[in-house]
């Protein structure tokens, strides 16, 4: 009989279906168990090739199969909150795609029923915090190698948006990489969010202003920027340059290789987010199912999660009033201490 860690993936559409091709053929110890999708027909057109997972269309239907050791969460953050607490409730390991949910008060209410369980299941899907450049330089950070950590510059670049992408979401969708991203690197709470807003591109759909300039700062000074810009139309860009006090690093090159051939140089650039952190995602899976199979949790919690919902909370306020917003956050319960 098998021992590999039985997943249910809740949600088949794209990052569903990119996490079911990666548990079945890219990690190991892990195996799609079952599928959840409303929409039946493409559950199970997602397992159609796996032998043995199942096709349900409800969470409640798979928890009465009873067979699943672990969650994955890849359904639109609206839908996660009851999904992560029957998680909670019934003690499964649980992989949540960004955002945690998508404001503050119900990713509280996620950080208190893991905190009343006095355990932690749930991990939030922040890749870049496996990422290797990432950790290099958190790395640095951490080690002073060049001093203290100043400032930090982020590009987050997309080509274009999907359908109906509004301003609120280049803070929840975008930024909310960034967030995380400071967090991890500096390890310290961010404390307040401003975003200037300037002249936009013509490429921006209607209603829509691109780019926008975020500056947050940390509980010890240190100052963030991001310019999102998120119809740059070129493609793919996340990169991070950090000034410290003996030299600047940067992280974040194109993945594709640097060639000079017949009197040109260059390379292509990176086309999206699952080539660019396409490794990330692998060590991310393998990551958490490994903890998941030995009983722990090691990535981004619940309350990192809870705490990138609140910054994104002042960044929509910062956005519509154009001042800076102070970031509040509830007291950390001992199990994120
Ligand atoms: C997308 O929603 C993501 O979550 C990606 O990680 C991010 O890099 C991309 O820019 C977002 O649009």
């Amino acid at each position: 009989m098998s021992t590999a860690l039985r997943v249910a993936v809740i949600g088949a559409g794209r990052m569903g279906a990119d996490h079911i091709e990666r548990i079945h053929h890219r990690i190991t110890g892990a195996e799609v168990a079952a599928v959840v999708d409303i929409d039946r027909p493409r559950a199970e057109a997602a397992i159609a090739h796996i032998p043995g997972a199942a096709a349900c269309t409800s969470f409640q239907e798979v928890m009465d199969r009873g067979d699943v050791d672990a969650v994955l969460v890849a359904t639109p953050g609206f839908l996660h909150e009851d999904v992560l607490l029957a998680a909670i409730e019934h003690g499964l390991p649980t992989l949540c795609e960004k955002p945690l949910t998508p404001d503050a008060a119900s990713s509280w209410r996620v950080v208190q029923a893991e905190a009343a369980a006095g355990r932690k299941l749930i991990q939030v899907g922040f890749m870049r915090r496996f990422d290797a450049g990432y950790r290099q330089l958190r790395r640095l950070i951490e080690e002073e190698t060049y001093g203290q950590l100043l400032t930090l510059h982020h590009q987050h670049r997309n080509p274009t948006t999907p359908a109906g992408f509004t301003n609120e979401m280049i803070i929840h969708d975008t930024v909310v990489h960034e967030f995380d991203a400071v967090r991890y690197f500096t390890g310290e709470e961010i404390t307040s969010v401003q975003v200037r807003i300037g002249r936009s591109t013509r490429n921006a759909p209607e209603g829509q202003r691109d780019p926008q300039l975020v500056l947050m700062e940390t509980e010890s000074g240190v100052l963030a920027q991001v310019e999102a810009y998120v119809n740059a139309q070129f493609g793919y860009q996340v990169a991070t340059q950090a000034s410290f006090e003996t030299g600047i690093v940067g992280i974040g090159g194109d993945t594709e290789p640097y060639v000079r051939t017949a009197g040109t140089w260059g390379g292509r650039i990176t086309p999206g987010f699952e080539e660019r952190f396409r490794e990330a995602y692998d060590i991310e899976l393998q990551d958490w199912a490994d903890a998941a199979a030995r009983g722990e949790l090691g990535g981004p919690s619940a309350w990192d999660g809870y705490a990138t919902a609140a910054c994104c909370e002042a960044g929509v306020q910062a956005q519509a009033s154009g001042e800076t917003v102070a970031v509040r956050l509830e007291e950390k319960p001992d199990l994120y201490r």
